[in-house]
């Protein structure tokens, strides 16, 4: 039931008319390319990845209990829980099935292509000062987390638990609000657990009880489901649950906003996206134009901390006409490269080969035939003319007969004035 409180709350959403649809209910939502131009993920168009049907939350009868192996077993209200000192943390959330879609031989779950991950400013207070409130007793090992959404059908509650270790990092929070606002419904109203560089399966949303456990939590969210083979194995090869372990860190990542496959228009053209990882922050993004054969470093945009991801643009004017393939390879602090090759699990988690985009660029109207059919494009470009140069060039040539139409002038020297 809605209650007052949560009609209360500011309306903010995800839209769905901004989203690919992947599941109307449960909700699956995933932002299109254009969002990995955002330096942070505005809600509307924030992923959604929800197994059940969304619980409606009221804020009155709610509370956070914490139990388990702890020396006094606590439950919070809100208002208990905001006394605790505030962090805020930008950083990744992305669904360890972000990119399932791409894998060969094809693996069951959601198809998701790129977009099941967002940058989101969390604000909350840090696990380990709501754990600190219990006492969490010597033994502990895992941390579970059950949230208020009910299992559909013969599936098994969604419970996670996590490594007391990351637990304990001071990075690890319980948020109530994402980007400013009240935490919207679709994302876990009122808390939920954010697990910094960790994949999001972790990240339980609408957390209604915390249980210190002295082994990994061993129901069927933990044992079978978000886990992947230690080592790598050949496609299509099927894996025993019990062999593989649990999907944790992010790999290094990046992926292409612009421009998106198919013709370029315009130049230069810009080269731009989002690169991410986990724990170790991405310190540079490298953007090929050739298949890979030379690579460039890119200008990376303003660093929001180690959790986030970091915007990337360079610009490119291709001389020639034909067909290119636009890649971008991500690096972290730690040394870790976006793969070249991506490494094919049975769940098809933690997609993150280098994203490579296939474009064409073709020369303005009349320029081939009026320019090209006496004179070699690269000797042209090199020239180097300004704008009033060419036009004087551009004018001779016409005296002289060459084809160019009135409407295809522009274009010519639009093209021309790129190579100054
Ligand atoms: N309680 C609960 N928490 C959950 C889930 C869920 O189904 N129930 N889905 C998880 C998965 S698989 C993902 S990818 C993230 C998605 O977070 P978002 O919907 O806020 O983007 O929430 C995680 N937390
Ligand atoms: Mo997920």
């Amino acid at each position: 039931m809605a209650g007052v409180a949560s009609r209360l709350r500011a309306a903010a959403d995800t839209d769905p008319a901004l989203m690919i649809v992947r599941s109307p209910k449960p909700t699956d939502l995933e932002m299109p390319l254009s969002g990995f131009n955002d330096a942070i993920t505005p809600i509307e168009r924030f992923f959604v990845r929800c197994h059940t049907y969304t619980p409606q939350v009221d804020l009155k009868a709610w509370n956070l209990k914490v139990e388990g192996l702890v020396t006094r077993p606590v439950t919070l209200a809100m208002a208990e829980l905001k006394k605790l000192p505030r962090v805020e943390l930008v950083t990744v959330v992305e669904c360890a099935g972000n990119g399932r879609s791409f894998y060969q031989p094809r693996v069951p779950g959601t198809q998701w292509a790129y977009g099941s991950v967002g940058n989101g400013k969390w604000t909350g207070v840090r696990l380990k000062d709501v754990l600190a409130k219990a006492g969490v007793k010597d033994s502990a090992k895992h941390v579970l987390f059950d949230g208020a959404d009910e299992p559909l059908g013969k599936m098994e509650d969604f419970r996670r638990s996590i490594p007391i270790e990351k637990a304990m990092d001071p990075d690890t929070m319980l948020a109530f609000a994402m980007n400013g606002q009240e935490l919207p419904v679709q994302h876990g109203f009122p808390l939920r657990v954010v697990v910094p560089g960790w994949a999001s399966d972790s990240w339980v949303k609408w957390l209604t009880r915390i249980e210190v456990l002295d082994h990994e939590y061993d129901g069927f969210w933990m044992k079978t489901a978000y886990r992947h083979p230690p080592k790598p194995v050949a496609p299509g090869t099927a894996v025993d649950p019990a062999q593989m372990v649990p999907v944790t860190d992010l790999g290094v990542k990046s992926v292409i906003a612009t421009p998106l496959l198919g013709p370029v228009v315009g130049l230069p053209v810009k080269i731009s996206g989002a690169a991410w990882s986990n724990a170790s922050p991405v310190v540079g993004v490298d953007v090929s134009v050739d298949g890979g054969k030379t690579w460039n470093a890119a200008a990376l945009g303003k660093d929001l901390g180690r959790y986030s991801w970091r915007l990337f643009e360079t610009s490119w004017t291709p001389r020639v006409e034909g067909e290119y393939v636009i890649m971008s390879r991500a690096r972290n602090a730690a040394g870790a490269v976006q793969p070249m090759e991506q490494e094919w699990n049975p769940s098809g988690y933690l997609w993150n080969v280098v994203h490579r985009v296939p474009v064409q660029f073709a020369y303005p109207p009349g320029y081939r035939e009026a320019c090209l059919s006496c004179h070699d494009g690269h000797m042209m470009v090199q020239q180097r003319l300004t704008r009033a140069q060419w036009e004087r060039e551009v004018d001779k040539m016409v005296r002289w007969g060459a084809p160019v139409k009135a409407e295809q002038r522009e274009g010519i020297l639009q093209y021309l004035e790129r190579f100054k």
